[in-house]
């Protein structure tokens, strides 16, 4: 097993990489801009190195300034956490001439997963459902008109170099297509470098389910069940959990083995995310493959029991796989809530600044991976997430009935957070009667308001919102005047 580890990445998900890190007797070295130097990952690392300014050019994203942290600090192998370089097929290049290893997959296989008509065609020969439409891109508008033509309006125009929703336009009418194939070629070249487009049929009202699968380097693949991702907004999931309220064991056999089959059809090594849509009459496709560690593994992590990052360790230090399919089970309920620094009163737009008073939800079956603490100044730099809250019950009422609780014990003072918005989300009929679909915010939130007029405990996650607006603790019904708690001593310091 390696000595030293160098995590290539900063907040939750650097600590999360070094907890694991530790309990394996591996050192860490974390590295940080200069926005970050007084961020928890830092002191959290055995050691830590600058990289520089805090622009994610000058740091997470300057691939010679963490190649030569790691060289300088002897780490041999690199994790890259999600987001930054976590599915640049040139960084793991540079790690594998620079004979340090990167913790995910080899970058023959990034690269080519990245590609998603490439994905396209290996995922068609393994023989798992693809969603009908092109298999490669390309750039002549009367043979892609053609294209869209035979496979139907509405078709989806998407970026082969996309994913995660850029560079995507859904085109309902011929006359459209033309404009919307053109701008969504540009979109993809300025984000991606890669103006080449491809063309999907489009699926009504799906569901995202995916798969997370591990495969080791002598051909040993299993999948550590689904996660349903459904509830997200513009993009962002927002909700994630598992099992999914949509899978029959059936089905979920059958997905399962799909996911595998793309692992092996693809050489894939280490741990990766099969994306599946799922439509109404429970037919399922082949979305895209993600070569990283998800923000979302820990609902995994809480029903197999497996530490995701440790088997990522095993799998880059050369150990086979020592999980069999056969062996794993799915235990309970897991529900992720992602809690961002930012005011959802206000169109979920950032909401950086310093957190000046912090409460953590605690108890059975709760795990809060957190990057902050109080009195640290959340970046405007980098993305906002500053903790994922994570719940295990034994069933999805009671692991919802769980989140909620822990949702109103949080409190995080000094930014604003869709701590409020999470509750009512959980709270509603249609989460509650498991209708996960993609348009679920948009169908049933998209107009929503914080209810003022509610201030008594069971809110107590919106009350401390309501303090941290105007400054005066309001009074709490059914405490008595007893001591008051620590926000509401702290008057008008937080802002
Ligand atoms: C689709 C689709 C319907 N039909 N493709 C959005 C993100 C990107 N990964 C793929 N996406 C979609 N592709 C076809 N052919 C609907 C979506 C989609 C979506 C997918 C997963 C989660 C949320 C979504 C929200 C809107 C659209």
């Amino acid at each position: 097993m390696f000595r030293k580890v160098l995590v290539a990445n900063r907040g939750e998900i650097a600590r999360r990489v070094i907890h694991t890190c530790r309990e394996m007797g591996i050192a860490t070295v974390a590295v940080y801009s200069e926005a970050d130097r007084e961020a928890a990952h830092v002191w959290r690392a055995d050691q830590a190195v600058f990289l520089g300014d805090a622009e994610p050019s000058e740091s997470y994203l300057n691939i010679d300034k963490i190649i030569a942290a790691a060289k300088k600090t002897g780490a041999e192998a690199i994790h890259p956490g999600y987001g930054f370089l976590a599915e640049s097929p040139e960084f793991a290049g540079r790690c594998e001439e620079e004979g340090l290893t990167f913790i995910g997959p080899p970058s023959r296989v990034i690269r080519e997963l990245g590609d998603k008509t490439i994905a396209r065609q290996t995922v068609s020969r393994s023989g798992v459902p693809v969603i009908p439409g092109m298999d490669r891109a390309e750039s002549d508008p009367v043979l892609l008109k053609r294209e869209a033509t035979r496979i139907g309006y509405p078709v989806f125009v998407k970026a082969a170099a996309g994913g995660g929703g850029k560079g995507m336009r859904v085109v309902a009418r011929p006359e459209d297509f033309h404009e919307a194939a053109l701008s969504a070629s540009r979109e993809a070249k300025s984000a991606f470098g890669n103006g080449s487009i491809y063309l999907e049929k489009v699926l009504a009202r799906p569901r995202h389910v995916e798969f997370q699968i591990v495969a080791d380097r002598f051909g040993n693949a299993v999948h550590l069940f689904e996660r349903e991702c459904s509830i997200q907004r513009r993009h962002q999931k927002i909700i994630e959990e598992t099992p999914s309220p949509a899978l029959t064991p059936g089905l979920r056999e059958r997905m399962g083995k799909a996911a595998v089959a793309v692992a092996v059809a693809s050489g894939y090594v280490n741990a990766g995310t099969v994306e599946f849509l799922l439509d109404g009459e429970g037919d399922f496709y082949f979305l895209e493959v993600n070569t990283r560690l998800q923000v979302e593994h820990p609902v995994t992590e809480m029903t197999t029991g497996v530490d995701m990052v440790r088997l990522q360790l095993e799998i880059a230090a050369g150990n086979r796989l020592a999980l069999r399919q056969n062996h794993l089970r799915q235990q309970g309920h897991a529900i992720e809530c992602r809690i961002y620094a930012e005011d959802p009163e206000k169109g979920f737009s950032p909401s950086p600044g310093k957190i000046v008073y912090m409460e953590e939800p605690s108890g059975a079956g709760i795990r809060n991976d957190s990057g902050i603490y109080a009195g640290f100044t959340v970046p405007v730099e980098y993305d906002p997430i500053l903790s994922k809250l994570i719940v295990h019950a034994e069933g999805r009422e009671s692991a919802i009935q769980r989140m909620i609780r822990a949702l109103r014990e949080y409190v995080i003072l000094g930014v604003r957070t869709p701590i409020p918005f999470l509750i009512d989300v959980l709270q509603s009929a249609p989460f509650r009667a498991g209708e996960t679909f993609t348009d679920f915010i948009e169908r049933h939130f998209s107009d929503w308001q914080p209810d003022r007029k509610n201030g008594d405990l069971a809110r107590f996650a919106f009350i401390v919102d309501e303090v941290s607006r105007h400054q005066k603790p309001p009074a709490v019904a059914g405490r008595e005047g007893g001591y008051p708690a620590p926000w509401e001593t702290l008057g008008n310091r937080w802002r």
